[in-house]
């Protein structure tokens, strides 16, 4: 059965988002904003006080690399947090007042599941490529940002192929067409991946510093103060290009070139010593950890508005 301490597969996720929907019908809605390549529906869900207007809101999306399990562990963490925090917590009060945070627990559902039942260490889609017997496109660089110029590959047997035009895969394709839909309230683009225990931002197809690289570091580095508090653990943060790597095609520099100026990608832990095979017993921590990080960046959102 479903555990937030635990990793759970695609089917108990699935029934995770439809219970937790109806059990908290004020705070949560839930919507199909596309399917996968393999037909699995995508549930992105809404967490917010219902008002009578637009919000201005978050987009955070977890699981767009399969092997990450930690992500979607931190995104259903996320969501129990702000419900049972909600009324008590004057923060998440506040933030869930104010802003509407659009959460997709598993971006890359058919890699999920493949991870799940195949091969724990794969990383992208499941899609077929035409003239190659190798599956899959990575999502992240598939994003229309300088794709494929730079830390991206042509070849499809690439654990970092890069797809045969932007937005090829149908899951980039409805995550994007979501976000420009939306692109008049949605103030902020969170993006959790593993492992690393970095707070990146834009850019990573160029080594050129972003329009708001001050302001983005400095909410990184306040984001990354606050998560070692609880811990210790510590966190890097920069523009991805020169922290983690030159790669294009990724989600974050298209969010923010479209204009969502708050657009973070988070490695979230270790360092390598379990890296993606992350123990159960750190899910705790981790989301713990994590959550303080994301509500100061959302804290940040909210007084920018
Ligand atoms: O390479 C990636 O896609 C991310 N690292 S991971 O180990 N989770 O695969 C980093 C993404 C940083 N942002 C961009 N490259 N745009
Ligand atoms: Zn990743
Ligand atoms: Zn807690």
């Amino acid at each position: 059965s479903h555990a937030y301490d635990k990793y759970n597969s695609w089917d108990k996720i699935q029934e995770w988002v439809t219970s937790v929907t109806s059990g908290n019908p004020n705070l949560i809605s839930r919507e199909v904003i596309g399917n996968t390549y393999e037909g699995r529906p995508m549930h992105l869900l809404k967490i917010g006080k219902q008002s009578g207007s637009p919000k201005p809101a978050i987009f955070m999306d977890c699981g767009i690399h399969a092997r990450e399990w930690i992500t979607p562990a931190f995104c259903q963490w996320f969501v129990k947090e702000a419900v049972s925090t909600y009324g008590s917590d004057p923060q998440m009060t506040d933030l869930l007042n104010q802003m509407d945070i659009f959460v997709l627990p598993v971006f890359n559902i058919d890699g999920y599941v493949y991870s799940w039942t195949n091969n724990r260490m794969w990383r992208k889609t499941r899609s077929t490529n035409s003239g190659s017997s190798c599956l899959g496109t990575d999502p992240n660089r598939n994003f229309d940002a300088g794709w494929c110029t730079i830390g991206a590959s042509s070849n499809p047997c690439s654990e970092t192929y890069c797809g045969s035009r932007p937005e090829s895969e149908a899951e980039v394709k409805v995550v994007a067409d979501f976000i420009r839909k939306n692109k008049p309230i949605i103030k902020a683009y969170l993006t959790i991946h593993s492992y690393s225990q970095l707070l990146l931002f834009p850019y990573s197809y160029t080594t050129q510093l972003a329009p708001d690289h001050k302001e983005l570091l400095s909410v990184a580095e306040g984001a990354a103060d606050a998560l070692r508090s609880l811990y210790g653990t510590k966190y890097t943060s920069g523009p991805g290009a020169v922290t983690i790597y030159p790669a294009a095609g990724g989600s974050d520099d298209w969010a923010y070139d479209l204009g969502v100026k708050y657009a973070y990608t988070f490695e979230l832990r270790d360092t390598g010593r379990y890296g993606f095979l992350l123990p159960e017993s750190q899910i705790k921590p981790t989301c713990e950890e994590t959550m303080l990080a994301v509500k100061y960046i959302a804290a940040h959102v909210i007084n920018s508005l």
